[in-house]
């Protein structure tokens, strides 16, 4: 095979399930259909600053038209793909109060329900700066043949078979992990197809860099003021202070910190006693995607991926990235927890 030759990812992902002789491929359409949904979205993001697409929801355009808002596309191109798919039994949107369940025949025999934030940093659309989606596949809980449930939908990270982020930025990539690794592809935009760009993705054991809203500082416990300070302390010796870095984007934050190594906290705070970013649509799998390269995720106290939801929309604190770095922030959040 010629060294500049491509491959897919379709390609990818069925050579890795070659590696299952048990496994039928429904993962792995899956994983194309999002792949189709996230160039769909693309394609709308791309021209943002060009149509009437960035107007707010509800707004109507000059031929009376309404307009629909990027966030409201996402999430409904991600639906109708997904019913048109045969390998998904329902969705859970955090645009959406409740689960869907598409209730044909194919789709209630189908073993996997899917989780997504449409289009997660979405204020970051009117400055052009990179925003992306995020995907969940859990294999379903409830019986095979009929509507799923919600309680598919209220699985434990650790349950997990799949997760990912499509990113809108410099180029487009979608990164996914399976308890197999992670790998990278980027859109190339020639042939419409993802092409492997970043296989076996590891994240860095240490880092130089941390992610947070420093404009919180003052709402945040002591541990992690201390721990800020910690991170601006002048110690040329130990490679500090680090650098901060923070787009508001939690995909391309979480992208940096996965190429480069870091750490993203989003912390309790005072106006959000139990943070802010959602379990089920953003920390579960950004930490599923981190820990399969090597890293770490905790809500402060444990493993984010053994939190039990108790409801679709819940949120949770979050301290991600590099693993060093998280034990070290975790030190310093555990010894003062009182939050100012
Ligand atoms: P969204 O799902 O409404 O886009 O909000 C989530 C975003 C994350 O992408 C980002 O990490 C965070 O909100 C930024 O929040 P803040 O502006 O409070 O720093
Ligand atoms: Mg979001």
């Amino acid at each position: 095979m010629s060294q500049n030759m491509l491959i897919t990812m379709d390609e990818f992902t069925i050579q890795e399930t070659r590696k299952f002789p048990q496994a039928t491929g429904e993962l792995s359409a899956l994983l194309r259909d999002l792949g189709l949904a996230g160039k769909i979205i693309n394609k709308h993001v791309r021209k943002a600053g060009l149509s009437d697409i960035l107007g707010q929801h509800g707004a109507t355009n000059v031929q009376g038209e309404e307009q629909m808002k990027l966030d409201v596309f996402a999430n409904d191109t991600l639906i109708n793909i997904l019913k048109n798919s045969t390998d998904c039994a329902g969705i859970a949107s955090e645009e959406n109060d409740d689960h869907v369940c598409y209730e044909d025949t194919y789709s209630a025999n189908s073993k996997y329900v899917v989780l997504f934030d449409p289009l997660d940093g979405s204020s970051n659309i009117d400055v052009n700066a990179s925003i992306g989606t995020i995907f969940s596949i859990y294999r379903r809980v409830s019986e095979l043949g009929k509507p799923c449930t919600e309680a598919d939908f209220l699985q434990p990270g650790n349950k997990l078979m799949a997760a990912g982020y499509i990113i809108y930025g410099s180029s487009t990539m979608m990164v996914y992990a399976t308890k197999l690794g992670v790998n990278g592809f980027t859109l190339e935009p020639s042939i419409g197809e993802f092409c492997l760009s970043h296989p076996n993705i590891k994240v860095p054991e240490n880092g130089k860099i941390y992610s947070l809203n420093q404009g919180n500082t003052v709402k945040y416990s002591e541990g992690m003021q201390n721990f800020l300070n910690f991170c601006m302390e002048n110690k040329k010796e130990e490679g500090r202070p680090y650098s901060h870095r923070y787009i508001g984007s939690m995909v391309a934050d979480l992208h940096r910190t996965l190429i480069k190594g870091g750490i993203f906290i989003y912390p309790a705070d005072k106006s959000n006693p139990k943070g802010k970013l959602r379990l089920q649509y953003e920390c579960n799998p950004m930490t599923f995607i981190v820990e399969a390269a090597g890293g770490k995720g905790s809500d402060g106290k444990g493993n984010i991926l053994d939190i039990i939801p108790t409801e679709l929309h819940q949120r949770t604190p979050i301290f991600i990235g590099s693993k060093n770095m998280v034990n070290k922030a975790l030190e310093f959040v555990q010894e003062k927890e009182t939050v100012a």
